[in-house]
């Protein structure tokens, strides 16, 4: 792997135009195998964890009417809303692949390791990426706003429900980016993501939906997302095969999803996320609450807190960043039990 990295002639352009765009072997095979660590660590801590999901329970739970769904100590989506959110959605149809649902796989969802994982800060603070997003965004400084896992085991028949990331965060202003990181060979038959080409250029925003579903959450004042799986026909939708070490980079605005994974392989990835000079912390209604964060920024600031590193530039090259943050999740767990 080389010490540095290039954007290539046409990436930032492709970026620009399609609002995403897929880069080859940025990752090295260290970062990869400490990304694969994570995220085995978070399938094993699954039902104890609060904030590990399996969405591919919670889906089936919700699709085949059970009286009540559970999610083991999850706490930070409340799941019984979330079905009760579908039950009474006219429009909310099961986005499931076909087959035999009790041949089921998992769906891992969980949030945050850089707080307690050195191996996520190495691959989101000290890798190539931070250089080559503030290249995508023109950015004079980027800042880390947090990584989500989405692995689908093999015979995972939930799809991720085409959305756009923006109102899932506390944040105003649109220079912010997220990099999907395969880490395991991706293509359409395990759940490579897809995208529609050219959304982050539309104007509206769209309220967060509930991922298993395109049900939204009523606090949004954003409108639903277009139904882009049920009228795959009249969008733009883009998908990269990808091996480990590869980058999906999206806007976002970029409006996206994936489908169940109907292979025999696993298709693990993590997501890092990443913001410019201008955004600006807001507390979005409808936004996901972030865990183990500080709230010490109010509307209107900019994302100057522990719990925003900013990642680049760099006073030196060479620094490594990740061994200046200490690990904050436990601290944190802590003070907000005892606030
Ligand atoms: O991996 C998936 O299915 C969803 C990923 C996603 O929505 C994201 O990275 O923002």
């Amino acid at each position: 792997m080389p010490t540095s990295i290039e954007l290539k002639d046409g990436d930032k352009t492709a970026f620009e135009r399609d609002g995403v765009v897929c880069l080859r072997n940025v990752i090295d095979h260290d970062g990869v195998e400490a990304l694969r660590k994570t995220v085995e660590r978070q399938r094993l801590s699954l039902g104890r964890s609060h904030t590990a999901y399996d969405f591919e329970s919670v889906g089936h739970q919700i699709w085949d009417g059970h009286d009540s769904v559970t999610s083991g100590e999850a706490d930070r989506f409340d799941v019984s809303r979330m079905k009760s959110l579908i039950d009474t959605d006219m429009a909310a149809r099961p986005l499931l692949e076909t087959g035999d649902r009790r041949d089921s796989g998992q769906f891992l969802y969980d949030v945050a390791a850089w707080k307690s994982d050195i191996g996520v800060r190495r691959v989101a603070f000290d890798s190539h990426l931070p250089a080559l997003i503030s290249g995508l965004l023109d950015a004079e400084y980027l800042c880390f706003w947090e990584d989500t896992t989405f692995c689908k085991a093999p015979n995972t028949k939930q799809k991720t429900a085409f959305h756009q990331d923006l109102a899932y965060f506390q944040i105003d202003g649109d220079q912010c980016i997220i990099v999907w990181i395969p880490l395991d060979v991706v293509s359409r038959k395990n759940g490579a993501m897809e995208y529609v080409r050219g959304s982050h250029l539309w104007d509206d925003i769209y309220a967060p939906n509930v991922l298993v579903s395109q049900s939204t959450l009523p606090e949004s004042p954003h409108p639903r997302c277009p139904d882009m799986e049920g009228e795959r026909c009249r969008y733009d939708i883009v998908s990269f095969d990808g091996e480990p070490g590869d980058v999906i980079i999206h806007h976002v605005k970029t409006v996206h999803g994936s489908g169940g994974n109907m292979s025999s392989r696993p298709r693990r990835a993590m997501s890092l996320r990443y913001c410019g000079e201008k955004v600006r912390y807001f507390d979005r209604p409808g936004a996901i609450k972030q865990v183990n964060v500080r709230r010490d920024l109010k509307d209107g600031d900019r994302l100057f807190s522990l719990d925003y590193p900013i990642v680049w530039p760099k006073p030196w090259p060479g620094l490594a960043l990740a061994e200046l943050y200490p690990d904050q999740a436990q601290a944190l767990t802590q003070q907000s039990a005892a606030a």
